[in-house]
Order: C-alpha cells, then structure tokens, then sequence
C-alpha cells in the first residue's frame, strides 16, 4: 500500500475519535519479492543491529534483530520490530502541514513552509532578538547523531541560549553531580568485570538503560554466572530485581537517607578504600560529619526497609565487592532531592575508590566523541552552571550547556523582555513529557510560532503552527548515539549505516538537517555542523554531515563504512596515565550546598514519607511497548497496551475495595486523574505506578482510549532543585478513591 497525497489529507479531516482506528497497513508483499538488509535500530540506546526487510518500493515490511550482530546478539524487543508500522502506517505525516485558523491541517510544500516558517522567525528575531527563540529536542532528535551537534549549533548561529530539551527532566543530577564532586577522566569501572554492582531506581531489562544495553538479559546473566552480585533498590520487584542477590525495596523518596547510612556504616567499619580517599578527596570527615544523625535504625525507619538489610547491601558493596559501581536510574534522579541521591551515589562510588586507576585499562576510552589523554586524577569540581548565561526565570545556569526546562513554561508565559516567542520542537513531545501538564499546554499555546519536527500527530505536533515530518529511522544514514559511547559499548566501537529505505515516492519528508540549514540561511546566519562552518549557498550532504560527524574518531569515515557491522578499535585500550602533580584536585564530596541539603533531607525526613494527607506515593515505570510516547498514534501498539494501567498492590487494592479494572481517581496538590486500576504485587503497598507518555491534552484525554498523564498529578514550579530546576516527577504524594 502507498500513501498518496489524498491518504494524507483525508487523514487530517479524520475526526478525533476515529483518528487512532485505522488498521496497520503493512506493505502486501509477494514472496520472493523482497530484500533484506543490515542496519540498526535507533529508537533507544540498545543500538540494536536489525535485519530489515524491504519490498520492491524499499519501504519497511518486516524487522528482526540480527545474530550476525557482535554487539546485541539477535537481540530485538517489541518497539525495534514494530518499525515497519511506524514508517508505513497511515497516520504517519508524510507532507509539510500548516495549521488552519479553525485548527485543521493542510499540507504544504516543504519549500513553501520554510520560506513561511523563515519569514515569521525573522520578524520575531528582529523585534524581540534572539532571546525570543528556543528549542526543545526531545527523545526524537537525540537518536540521529549528525543532530546531535547540529541542534546547537543551529541555536549558536542565531545567537540564542535557549536550548532545552529532556536532559532536566530526566537524569541531570548526573551532571550536576559531578560539576560539585569533581570529574575522573578514566571514568567509572565498568559493568563487564565488575564483581558487584548496586543498582538504583532502573529497569534495565525493560529500559535497555545501564548495566549493559547490549542484549541485557544476556549480559546479566553473563554477569551472575561468572559470580557478580547484583543489589538492587526499588519500590518495585521489577523484572531486573529478579535476578538480584540483595533486594531492597524502600518507599520512594528515601535513596538519599538509605545512601547517607551506607556511607556512615561504610566509614566507621573502614570498607571504604583508604589510600584513594587519602589521596583523591578533600573533606571525607565532612562527608562523614554531615551523615551522622543518618543512623541504620533511622534510615529503616525512613524508608521502611529493615536496618540489616541496608547493612547488608552496605557490606556486599563496600566490604566483600572489589570492583563495581552504583548505578542509578531515573528513579533516584526524579525522586525529590534528585541532585542529593546522585551525589550521595557517586560519592559511595568515590569513597570504594570504583574508578580506573593509573595504568589499568580504559576498555571504551571513546570513538565519535574523540579520545584524549586521560589522567588519573581528580578535575576539581566544574560547577560550569555559575558562570555563562542564566535563565530570565529563577536565574538557573545551563546544564550540559542547556537551559533548564523546569522553567520552560515560565519562561514562555512571563510577559517582559526575553519572553520565548517561537519554539522549535524538534522530536520531542513536551505537551506529554514536561512535569504540570496543563501549564506546560497552556504555555504551547501561547507561543507566537511553534513548529515541531515530528513524524507523528502527536497532542504536541497538533499544538504547532506547522509540522515538518522527517524521513524515519530506516530512511536516513546514521552512527549510533555517541553522547554515551563509553556506557554503549565496552569497547571503542561505532557503525555506520547507510539509510535502507526510501520514504513513500510521493511523500515530501525532510532531512531534519536540512530544515535547520534552510532557516539558519534564511535568517542570513551562518551555520557550523561540529566546528566546521557549512556553505551556505549549496546545502550540505547527509554523508558530508556524519563525516564531519566522525572527524574526531580514531577512523576514518570511509574505513568505518566498510565494517558493515560496525568498527571495533582494533590494538591495546588505553591506559590510565599517571597524575599530574601540578593540575591534580580532589573531589568534594560535602560542599556547603550539598550540606545544606543533606540537611534539608534530615530536616524533611518524616514529610517525604508521611501518609497522613496523601496516603500514597505515585512513581514512574517504562513499559515495553512504548518509548516514552512514541506509540501513542500507532495503531497496533495502542492495541497492544491500549491505556496505561494504575498499578497497586494487591492488598492496597483489598483495602481500598478496589478489583482489577475499577475505575479510580487519583490526587495530587496539583491535580487529579482517572485511571484503571490494575494489580501488581512486585510493587510494595502504599505506591502507585503509572507509566508516562500516555494520555492525551487536558480536556481531550479518554483514559480507556489514550490512557492518562502522570504529568497532572506533578508540576514543575515547586520543589524545583537547585541548580537544574529538576521537577519532582518520582515519590509524588497522592490520594486515591474509587470513582461513582
Ligand atoms: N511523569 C513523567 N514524565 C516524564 C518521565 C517520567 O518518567 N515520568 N520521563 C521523562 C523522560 S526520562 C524523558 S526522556 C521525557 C521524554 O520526552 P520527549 O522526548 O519530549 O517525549 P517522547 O515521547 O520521547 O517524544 C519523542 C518524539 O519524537 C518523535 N520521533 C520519532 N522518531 C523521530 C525522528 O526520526 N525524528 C523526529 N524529529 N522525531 C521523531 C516521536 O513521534 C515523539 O513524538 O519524558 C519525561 N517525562
Ligand atoms: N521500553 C522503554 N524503554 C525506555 C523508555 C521507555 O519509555 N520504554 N524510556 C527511555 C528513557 S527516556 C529513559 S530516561 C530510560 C530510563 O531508564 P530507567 O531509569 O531504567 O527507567 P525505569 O524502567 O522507569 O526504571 C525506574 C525505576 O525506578 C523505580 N523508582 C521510582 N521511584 C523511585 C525512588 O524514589 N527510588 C528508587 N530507588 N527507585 C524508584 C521504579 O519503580 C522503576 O523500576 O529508559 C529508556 N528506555
Ligand atoms: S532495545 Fe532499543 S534499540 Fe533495541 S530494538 Fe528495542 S528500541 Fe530498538
Ligand atoms: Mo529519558
């Protein structure tokens, strides 16, 4: 089946209850009519290689996961293999559109909606400055590695800082920790001969997030056979904790208190590695000092696990592990006090000393990304966000040189100088993802221009001006994500694809790229793709992108091209180098700002977990089926998982009166939801878990058909972090009553 210009328009005259209904058009092909082809997946970070196949028209009929692949072993899971649906199904937007005044959608060229989409940008750019111009990349722009750089680099060349995207509402207590601790260039031991690993609030095996994305399953059983002890931390028993040795399961909320005990016990029975700390860190009797009311009688008390339980935990890492690492999730980093149970994380990694040493091997020292010398030794704490510009609202700093979008509403809705008039949402969907949802919503539609990059009719592409849809996975060249190269794979390695398929002939796709080429020059800028500036006369090349892409590997382009399943650095890994006296710091692991909100945590401790007025604490999950909300306009995922379930204990459930499918409404001090209860017994009373990306806009949500946002029930204005605005978005306190 092909999609034709009239497919597309009597599509976006579809009426909002029958536009989810169409069935999966997958090409009708003969046998022997098709070919097969190696490429890899890129919707998450498994990087799976994938055998494609295609029809005569080079359109996606069929995905499978490729056991030729050395790195993820056959391995596919069920978003990679539905691939075919999302490049093919009939509510894919295969035409430039541009939004009506009565809110319909008509599709224009791709030229005459960049002319258009330029002209407007240029006004706002004349009469309110670069200021008045932002973007949000979204999990849809992070996966295509030429965008990586190209996005901000688009935003330099018109002079804005307002670049937001996922990262701050997401996992930046990371960056922020090691801006405070200090940053070890040889990195963190790794996974793969590791003896113990303590895992935090993540689900590897339905994530592909941590541990090894490589095929997880596989690489943890690996991992046990050959003797490693697992520790998990979670309210839920999740598909991961399964294989742990040691399985905590606190209420939400409570890592930091756990982590604070851990440390004291680890401290005062001396586990922790003595020469590295004398060595490497500055203050570790302030570490100790600023833990000491965090008892293991008072961290069980918090978090309602048992004392002896974290004192196991405790001595299974510190005492009896040689080498692993904590490892923590979105749980922990969503939870409040994010930015705290971070830095308590790494400081358990610091004070055991889990970090390469000088002379020991640096299995992944990096590929795309460049690999420099790297020392074994302490780049005192950056803190980067103090200086450099700061968000009109709250005076936040950048984070991995982004504006934090815990204030993005804010920063879109505040009438005054600066105010963000025109946002580019480039693959993401932040009328879904962004904490409160309906100020978030509002915000959108507020703007004077808003243009998303986005294959689907998702509730944020219909909130544009105009939607420029991309070509697909499949239908682009690419490299794996390389931002996290060293945790992708444990040896240097990248892989190239070319693009394998073609879009519909009559679709009028983009190359992402492209757009942001095509405005940059009629803006009259000039635009850089990885330092090297582009002429702006004739557009650039995808093959001319991705090798200035790889201009910093230790390959060239064309060698990489030539391993059809991927390059392996070939040779020794690099070695850790010995210190140097002259530029060596130490980490610090109990700033004054860290002290403060250990004390905070101290101060809060019967709050976080109090049941008075909000008996329950709702928390997050990831489902299979979706990333994020990706899926959310497919047609066979919504019938695979047709709303996201409010999952809860069974006894809760015994309590409350509440059976499997009762219609229930849950409150926060934000907001309420209904949502359709569902029994799962691997999660500890008193939690509730939903998972986002579900629902649909405030107003126009069926829960029985769209599922429901998690993001009514949070907010991003208060109990913002320090630093990076991180929302609460995990442990968030809710009531729960059964619906008339
Ligand atoms: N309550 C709550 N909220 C959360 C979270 C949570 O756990 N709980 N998690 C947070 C996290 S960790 C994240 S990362 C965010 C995710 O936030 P977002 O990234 O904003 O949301 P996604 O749903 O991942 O949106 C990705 C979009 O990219 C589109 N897309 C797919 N392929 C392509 C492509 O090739 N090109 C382009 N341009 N677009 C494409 C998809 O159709 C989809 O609309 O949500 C956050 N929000
Ligand atoms: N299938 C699928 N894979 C995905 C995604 C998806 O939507 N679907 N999303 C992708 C994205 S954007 C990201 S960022 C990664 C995230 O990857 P992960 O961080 O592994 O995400 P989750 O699987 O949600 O695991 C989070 C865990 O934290 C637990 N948790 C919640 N609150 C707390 C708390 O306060 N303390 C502790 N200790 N645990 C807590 C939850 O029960 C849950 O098991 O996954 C990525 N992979
Ligand atoms: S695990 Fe991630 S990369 Fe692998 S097939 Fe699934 S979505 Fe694609
Ligand atoms: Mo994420």
């Amino acid at each position: 089946m092909r999609h034709t210009q009239t497919s597309v328009r009597s599509w976006i005259t579809i009426t909002m209850n029958e536009r989810f209904t169409e069935p999966n058009p997958k090409p009708a092909v003969a046998a022997g009519d098709t070919v097969e082809k190696k490429s890899f997946c890129r919707i998450c970070t498994g990087m799976c290689g994938t055998v494609v196949t295609l029809d005569r028209e080079e359109r996606v009929v069929a995905v499978h996961g490729d056991r030729d692949d050395p790195q993820s072993l056959g391995f596919i899971c069920s978003k990679g293999a539905n691939a075919p649906e999302a490049h093919n199904h009939e509510g894919r937007i295969l035409h430039p559109l541009k939004r009506q005044a009565d809110g319909s959608f008509k599709a224009i060229p791709l030229s005459q909606a960049l002319d258009e989409i330029g002209d407007r940008l240029a006004a706002i750019y004349q009469e309110h400055g670069p200021e008045a111009i932002a973007a949000y990349r979204g999990s849809g722009c992070f996966f295509s590695s030429v965008l990586l750089s190209l996005v901000p680099e688009w935003m330099a060349a018109l002079g804005s800082p307002k670049l937001f995207s996922t990262l701050t509402i997401d996992q930046s207590a990371k960056l922020v920790a090691m801006g405070r601790l200090g940053y070890w260039p040889p990195g963190p031991q790794n996974f793969q001969d590791s003896d113990v690993t303590l895992l935090i609030g993540s689900n590897p095996l339905v994530s592909i997030a941590n541990l090894d994305m490589r095929h997880p399953l596989k690489r943890l059983k690996d991992a046990k056979d050959r003797g490693m002890t697992l520790i998990v931390i979670d309210p839920r028993r999740t598909e991961t904790a399964q294989y742990a040795d040691i399985f905590l399961q606190p209420l939400p909320g409570t890592d930091g208190v756990i982590l604070a005990a851990m440390l004291r016990l680890i401290i005062d029975e001396g586990w922790h590695d003595k020469a590295f700390c004398e060595q490497h860190v500055g203050d570790l009797p302030s570490l100790r000092q600023a833990v000491e009311p965090f008892t293991l009688d008072a961290a069980s008390a918090v978090a309602d696990v048992p004392a002896e339980q974290i004192r196991e935990a405790a001595a299974a890492f510190a005492r009896d592990g040689s080498k692993g690492c904590v490892r923590t999730g979105t749980g922990p980093d969503m939870a409040p006090f994010s930015n705290l149970n971070e830095h308590l994380a790494e400081s358990l990694n610091i004070v055991c000393g889990r970090l390469i040493r000088e002379g020991e091997a640096i299995p992944n020292a990096g590929f795309l990304m460049g690999r420099g010398p790297r020392p074994a030794q302490v780049v005192p704490a950056p803190r980067p966000w103090e200086s450099g510009p700061k968000s009109r609202i709250g005076g936040y700093g950048l984070i991995g040189g982004e504006m934090c979008t815990g204030v993005l509403a804010d920063e879109i809705l505040e009438p005054g100088p600066g105010q963000i008039r025109f946002l580019l949402n480039h693959g993401g969907n932040p009328a879904q993802a962004v904490p409160g949802q309906r100020k978030m919503v509002d915000a959108l539609k507020s703007l004077e221009l808003m243009v998303s990059i986005e294959p689907h009719m998702t509730p944020s592409a219909r909130l544009s001006d105009y939607i420029i849809p991309p070509k697909l996975q499949y239908e682009r060249g690419d490299f794996p994500i390389y931002i996290f190269e060293p945790n992708l794979s444990p040896r240097p390695y990248t892989r190239y694809t070319p693009p394998v398929a073609k879009p519909p002939a009559d679709a009028d796709v983009c190359d992402e790229w492209y757009v942001l080429w095509a405005l940059a020059k009629r803006l009259g800028k000039n635009l850089t793709c990885m330092g090297e500036p582009l002429d702006m006369e004739t557009p650039p090349t995808e093959e001319q992108l991705l090798r200035l892409t790889s201009k910093n590997a230790p390959a060239s382009f064309d060698d990489i091209a030539a391993e059809p399943l991927g390059y392996f650095l070939e040779g020794e890994p690099d070695i850790a180098l010995p210190p140097d006296p002259a530029t060596a710091g130490k980490f610090s692991l109990m700033p004054d700002d860290v002290r403060d909100e250990i004390t905070g945590l101290w101060q809060r401790r019967e709050e976080l977990v109090a049941r008075d007025s909000y008996p329950f604490r709702l928390i997050s999950r990831r489902n299979r089926h979706r990333f994020n909300s990706m899926g959310f306009t497919q047609p066979r995922i919504r019938k695979l998982l047709p709303y996201n379930p409010a999952y809860l204990n069974p006894d809760d459930m015994a309590r409350h009166g509440i059976g499997e499918g009762t219609i229930i409404r849950i409150r926060s001090e934000q907001g309420s939801l209904t949502a359709i209860a569902e029994a799962d017994d691997a999660l500890r009373p008193g939690v509730i878990s939903i998972s986002h990306g579900f629902g649909d806009l405030p107003g126009e949500t069926d829960y029985q058909r769209d599922g429901v946002n998690p993001n009514l029930l949070t907010t991003a204005d208060t109990e913002r972090q320090t630093i990076n605005a991180m929302p609460r978005m995990s442990a968030i306190p809710v009531t729960l009553e059964k619906t008339a």
